[in-house]
């Protein structure tokens, strides 16, 4: 079974960087910026810490707002969301990270451990973290660095890992709660 995960946030804040770098695409370091225009998806395998391999789907979506009407179908049948931010999270994102979060999980039944929140510091790493929204504090975030490599991976091992987990708890949830109205 392939594992969905779909990857949103503002736009320029490396969502594509990190999607091919973690899918090992080959266009991963020409330096570019080509904001992406709905979404790409990439397939690749992922080991879990329990060493169980996962094939997953990774949805890089564009942040242009202007994709918004394609974001109920993106959002569908995924099992995790990572939003990905500049680690600084400038003010103007703020909101914009809470809306997607709404869009993406909340309005999707996904619960806070099968989301995770990846604060991209590009550049050298004595860019300062910014406050995580509101809304996210109850989200697992981590801070991510091309620059100093296998961080990506861990981090992105660890959300998937983390939202698999919560999946199956909730599928057991609901099998029992259809088994005691039987
Ligand atoms: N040096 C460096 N540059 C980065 C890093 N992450 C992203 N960039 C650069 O930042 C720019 C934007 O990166 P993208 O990955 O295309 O951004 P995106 O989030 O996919 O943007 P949209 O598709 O428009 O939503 C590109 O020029 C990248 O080369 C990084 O970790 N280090
Ligand atoms: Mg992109």
């Amino acid at each position: 079974m392939t594992t969905k995960v779909v990857m949103i946030g503002p736009p320029h804040s490396g969502k594509t960087t990190l999607a091919n770098y973690l899918a090992d695409a080959t266009d991963s370091t020409s330096g570019e910026y080509h904001p992406t225009s709905g979404v790409r998806i990439l397939e690749f395998s992922c080991n879990l810490p329990d060493s169980k391999a996962v094939d997953i789907e990774l949805w890089d979506c564009g942040g242009n707002p202007q994709n918004e009407p394609c974001w109920p179908a993106i959002a569908r049948g995924a099992a995790a969301l990572i939003l990905v931010a500049n680690a600084d999270i400038p003010d103007s994102e703020s909101q914009f990270l809470e809306m997607l979060y709404l869009r993406f999980a909340a309005q999707h039944g996904l619960k806070e451990s099968q989301c995770a929140v990846f604060l991209n510091q590009v550049g050298e790493s004595t860019e300062k973290v910014g406050k995580v929204p509101a809304m996210l504090t109850k989200v697992p975030h981590e801070i991510v660095s091309m620059e100093n490599g296998s961080n990506v991976h861990a981090a992105f091992c660890r959300a998937v890992s983390s939202a698999l987990t919560t999946q199956s708890e909730e599928w057991k949830k609901g099998e029992n709660q259809i088994l005691s109205v039987q």
